[in-house]
C-alpha cells in the first residue's frame, strides 16, 4: 500500500483559518483553544504542503494597531520562510466584524463600502509583499435575507465598481496578482450575490479588466446549490477562469459542511481529481475545510492529513482508470473522441446538412454504453480493478 505522502510538488495548500478554526458555530462557542499562526504553519509544513493562505484577520486582529499588526505579520512570515512554504493566495475578512453585517462591497451603507475597499487595498499590498499571485474575494456577506432589502442591480453595480477599482490599483502598483471570485449560494446571508460559478462567470465579463479576474470555486458551495462541482470546474477551465480552487466535502444541499476533502460526495471528488489531473491545471490544490467540533487538536491534524491522503488516492485511481485498455475502448465506444470532432467538416455549411440523408433508425436505436463506462469508473474508484 502506498503511503500517499505529499510533497510540495503536489501543490497542496491550506487556509490558516481551517486548522485553527475553534469550532464557533451558530449554536455553540469555541471547543478548541486559539492556535498561533506560526505554530499552524509549522504543522502544515509537516504535512508536506506547498503553502499556506490567510485572511488578513487570521494573522492580526481587526483592530490591531500598526505595531501589533507588524509583529503578527513578522512572526507569520518568519514561520513561512523557515519552513520553506509559499503564500500563493491571500484574501480579506469582509464578513466577521459587525460593520460588515450588510456586506463589504455592496453594503447599503456607503461608508462601509469605502472602508471595505481601503481594507482590501491594504491587504493587497501585504499579499504582493508575500509573493501571492492570487487574491480571493469571497463575498459571504454580500447579499440579503429579503428581496426588498437589496436592489440586486445596484448591488451588482457596486460589486463591479469595487472589483474595477481594485483591479486598477493592482495595475497601478504593477503587482503580479489576479483576483478570484468565490461563489456561494447562501450562508451566512439568506441569499448571496454571485451564487454559483455560472453567475460569477457572467459577472466577470462585465468588468473593465475581465482578464484579471477568475474564480475560486469551492466544492461544498456548488453542491449546496445542487450542482455538479466537477462539471462547473470543467466549464471554468474551458473559459480559462480556474485561477484557484477550494477543496472540501459536502453531503448535498444543506448547510455548508466544510468536511475534509473526500468526505461527503466521494464520486464527485473522484470526478474532480480526475478532471484536475488530466486538464493541465497547475494551480494550488487548496483545502478549505473545517475539522468538526468533535475533534481535539489530534483530530484536526488527522482531518487535514486525510484531505491530502484522499486526493492522492483518487489521483492514483484516476491514473489507473485512464491507463486501463478496457476503459480506453469504452471511452471510444461511448463516442468521446467523436464529441471532440467538429459537427461540420471543413467547407461544409448548413446547406450540406439539409441535403444529407440521415440513418434515423440506426441513430434512434444506437446505444451509447455509458453505463458500462461508468461502472468501469466505479470499479476503479472502489479499487477492484
Ligand atoms: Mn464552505
Amino acid at each position: 500500500m502506498a503511503d500517499y505522502q505529499a510533497t510540495p510538488e503536489d501543490k497542496f495548500t491550506f487556509g490558516l483559518w481551517t486548522v485553527s478554526w475553534q469550532g464557533v458555530d451558530v449554536f455553540g462557542g469555541a471547543v478548541r483553544p486559539p492556535m498561533d499562526p506560526a505554530y499552524a504553519v509549522g504543522k502544515i509544513a509537516e504535512l508536506g504542503a506547498y503553502g499556506v493562505t490567510f485572511h488578513d484577520n487570521d494573522v492580526f486582529e481587526f483592530d490591531a494597531d500598526d505595531a501589533a499588526r507588524d509583529a503578527a505579520i513578522g512572526s507569520f512570515r518568519n514561520a513561512v520562510e523557515s519552513h520553506g512554504l509559499k503564500v500563493p493566495m491571500v484574501t480579506t475578512n469582509l464578513f466577521g466584524h459587525p460593520v460588515f453585517k450588510d456586506g463589504g462591497f455592496t453594503s447599503n451603507d456607503r461608508r462601509v463600502r469605502r472602508f471595505a475597499l481601503a481594507k482590501v487595498a491594504r491587504n493587497i499590498d501585504l499579499a504582493a509583499e508575500l509573493g501571492a499571485q492570487t487574491y480571493v474575494m469571497w463575498g459571504g456577506r454580500e447579499g440579503a435575507e429579503s428581496n426588498f432589502a437589496k436592489n440586486v442591480g445596484s448591488a451588482l453595480d457596486r460589486y463591479r465598481e469595487g472589483v474595477n477599482v481594485l483591479c486598477e490599483y493592482v495595475r497601478e502598483q504593477g503587482y503580479d496578482l489576479r483576483f478570484a471570485l468565490e461563489p456561494k449560494p447562501n450562508e451566512p446571508r439568506g441569499d448571496i450575490l454571485l451564487p454559483t460559478i455560472g453567475h460569477a462567470l457572467g459577472f466577470i465579463e462585465t468588468l473593465d479588466h475581465p482578464e484579471m479576474v477568475g474564480l475560486n470555486p469551492e466544492t461544498g458551495h456548488e453542491e449546496m446549490a445542487g450542482l455538479n462541482f466537477a462539471a462547473g470546474i470543467a466549464q471554468a477551465l474551458w473559459q480559462g477562469k480556474l485561477f484557484h480552487i477550494d477543496l472540501n466535502g459536502q453531503h448535498g444541499p444543506r448547510f455548508d459542511q466544510d468536511l475534509r476533502f473526500g468526505a461527503g460526495n466521494l464520486r464527485g471528488a473522484f470526478n474532480l481529481v480526475d478532471l484536475l489531473e488530466t486538464s493541465g491545471y497547475d494551480g494550488p490544490r487548496h483545502f478549505d475545510f473545517k475539522p468538526p467540533r468533535t475533534e481535539d487538536e489530534e483530530g484536526v491534524w488527522a482531518s487535514a492529513a486525510a484531505g491530502i491522503r484522499n486526493y492522492l488516492i483518487l489521483k492514483e485511481r484516476s491514473k489507473a482508470f485512464r491507463a486501463d485498455p478496457e476503459v480506453q475502448a469504452a471511452l471510444k465506444r461511448s463516442g468521446l473522441d467523436e464529441l471532440a470532432t467538429p459537427t461540420l467538416a471543413e467547407g461544409e455549411s448548413l446547406a450540406t446538412l439539409r441535403k444529407e440523408s440521415f440513418p434515423i433508425d440506426d441513430m434512434a436505436t444506437h446505444g451509447f454504453a455509458f453505463e458500462q463506462l461508468d461502472q468501469l469508473a466505479m470499479d476503479h474508484l472502489l479499487g477492484v480493478r
